[in-house]
């Protein structure tokens, strides 16, 4: 009889199987036997200098590639990426969380082992919420059956798992004989149908119809089907900033991003005007809304995706994201010819003008013309993100940014995580000073495995966001000499970028030096800020206003709101 694989062999086997090819993470006492066999396998390690670094990584590995891992060491590193792992969540990315734990054993009469919280399962519990499926691997005889169910939960919902493996269970061995389930879902075939004749009825009889994409197009590996709908029904199409990039941006039927009131007046007109709006995969977040500027009627939308799928105020059950989209795709139509489209304007010619101090509006337009096919674009929160959303991106999935869990520190470690999941992807990380100071660290991670990502800066002395919905010294950052960088790692190349000339000349650079990572620190002016991010903060003040205007009449006392930037901010680093 041939003897069964152990717990943590059965685990890698099926993760290699989904196509995972690299961990991220950092061992710990708890996890280190499981390390060994992560060494043993044909999964490579990638230490990060932080387990938060980890996570981003793996999260954005998994939008590149369909399943990130972080393994980690029992509550000081699996609570390290509790963050990540709720970004991953609410932007539906399917990655999977090893963290090690005491051994069964070890846990009997409840002894105060090192990292415990309170009970042996407060971390498993902590991960409940922030998970679509969880397991502790406690008993070699469930062990393989619950890792199936679980990947399969990852990568049928998009979202993070969790897994426990207590340090005395990886050796153990599984059960002899396990087949690996494989189960395949499929749509009530009735309800498909209905919903398809439904739908295809609605477009047909339509005036204006208009496709809004979204982010689960991309997570669920749609984008073929939606250029082909697209081009079949010659209907235009536009994406939210969560699904920038699902679409080629230079596609003849793609109208640009649509925000509600924060994105292009002419996107918003087109869009709003429509009779028929046929949302795929879309996610009605604040940000993607246009901070609730949108007015989309929703007795005249069909909004497909993976939970639901709704035809004006009729919904259907059971009916698979992928088999509607695909179904939709299948229809025999009639192609519209579109006259008059909102065209995305090209993106000016750049010359750099002489002596000229750089701006972000500058900036943005020459990173335009920085683009290539194989460049993918991985934004921080902060300008950097909303100044992106009106560069045009070449192909599909190139643009990675965490733009609805909106938290700081993603853009680096996710750069990382990108490269390593698509080696022909070259990183243009763009992330401001805030942000760079919470994971800028991991360049080093960069530096250690071989990876190049181009990093911009947006040097504009502290939280530049916040300096525009409400200011004070709070919002300053301390001075960093990031043009040591280089030497601090060992390696890299760093770019001071003042005028537009420097930047030129900086970028022209950039793509010769291949070798290692190449740091631009543009410097700019703490309120010079994105037409985008001026939009944004308009809509957030007046709600942060209409807020405090609501709690005064609560009789709550309103703070003192400084309007202008902090003093320590005007200074510049050097
Ligand atoms: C982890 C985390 N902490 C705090 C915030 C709140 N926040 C949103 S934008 C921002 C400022 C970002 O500063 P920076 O990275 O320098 O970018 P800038 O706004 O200056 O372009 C802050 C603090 C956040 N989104 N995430
Ligand atoms: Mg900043």
């Amino acid at each position: 009889m041939k003897t069964p694989p152990t717990i943590g062999e059965y685990l890698i086997e099926q993760l290699h199987r989904r196509g995972v090819r690299h961990v991220f993470g950092i061992p710990g006492d708890y996890v280190l036997g499981f390390y060994d066999q992560l060494q043993r396998s044909p999964l490579k390690v990638i230490n990060t200098c932080d387990e938060q670094g980890a996570g981003f990584a793996a999260d954005a590995y998994a939008r590149v590639r369909g399943l990130g891992v972080v393994c980690v060491t029992y509550c000081v590193g699996g609570l390290k990426v509790a963050n990540t792992t709720a970004g991953a969540f609410a932007e539906k990315s399917p990655v999977v969380v090893i963290s090690g734990a005491p051994g069964m054993k070890e846990r009997e009469r409840n002894p105060l082992l090192h990292h415990k919280v309170r009970e042996f399962d407060t971390q498993k519990v902590v991960f409940d919420q922030l998970t679509v499926a969880s397991t502790v691997l406690n008993d070699p005889q469930t062990a393989f059956q619950e890792i199936d169910r679980v990947l399969h939960a990852a990568l049928r919902y998009k979202r993070p798992v969790y897994i426990e493996l207590p340090r005395d269970m990886v050796n153990a061995r599984g059960i002899a004989h396990h087949r690996p389930a494989n189960p395949h879902e499929t749509s009530d075939p009735q309800s498909l149908a209905a919903a398809l004749a439904e739908a295809t009825a609605l477009i047909r009889a339509a005036r204006q119809p208009v496709i809004l994409a979204d982010l689960e197009v991309h997570r669920f590996g749609l984008q073929e089907e939606l250029v082909q709908l697209v081009e079949r029904t010659g209907i235009p199409v536009a994406a939210t900033i969560l699904g920038k990039s699902v679409i080629s941006e230079q596609h003849p039927r793609y109208l640009g991003v649509y925000e509600g009131a924060m994105g292009r007046e002419d996107v918003r007109r087109y869009v709003e005007s429509s009779d028929c709006v046929l949302m795929l995969g879309a996610f009605m977040t604040d940000i993607n809304l246009g901070i609730y500027t949108a007015r989309l009627d929703p007795a005249r939308s069909i909004c497909a995706t993976s939970e639901k799928l709704s035809l004006g105020y009729h919904h259907y059950e059971n009916v698979r994201f992928k088999d509607f989209v695909c179904g939709l795709r299948r229809v025999k139509w009639r192609r519209r010819s579109g006259n008059s489209l909102p065209k995305v304007p090209a993106p000016p010619p750049w010359i750099a003008r002489d002596g000229e101090r750089i701006t972000v509006q500058r900036l943005f337009q020459r990173l335009n013309a920085f683009l290539r096919d194989d460049t993918v674009v991985v934004a921080d929160v902060g300008d950097a993100l909303f100044a992106a959303s009106d560069l045009y991106i070449h192909r599909r999935t190139e643009f990675l940014g965490a733009a609805y869990y909106a938290s700081m520190g993603f853009a680096v470690p996710a750069g990382i995580g990108a490269q390593l999941a698509n080696p022909k992807l070259h990183p243009l990380v763009l992330v401001g000073d805030g942000a760079f100071q919470m994971t800028g660290m991991e360049l080093a991670t960069a530096v250690r495995y071989g990876l190049n990502p181009i990093v911009i800066v947006l040097n504009n002395h502290g939280y530049g966001t916040e300096r525009h919905i409400q200011d004070g010294p709070y919002n300053d950052v301390a001075i960093w000499h990031f043009h040591r960088l280089p030497e601090v790692f060992g390696a890299g190349h760093n770019f001071v970028v003042e005028t537009e000339a420097q930047l030129d000349d900086a970028l022209t650079e950039a793509q010769r030096r291949t070798d290692s990572f190449c740091l631009l620190e543009v410097m700019l002016e703490p309120l010079d800020r994105s037409p985008a991010l001026e939009r944004l903060a308009r809509r957030l003040s007046a709600k942060l206003r209409a807020s405090s205007e609501l709690g005064r009449q609560h009789g709550v006392k309103q703070s003192r709101l400084p309007q202008s930037c902090g003093g320590a901010a005007r200074k510049t680093s050097r």
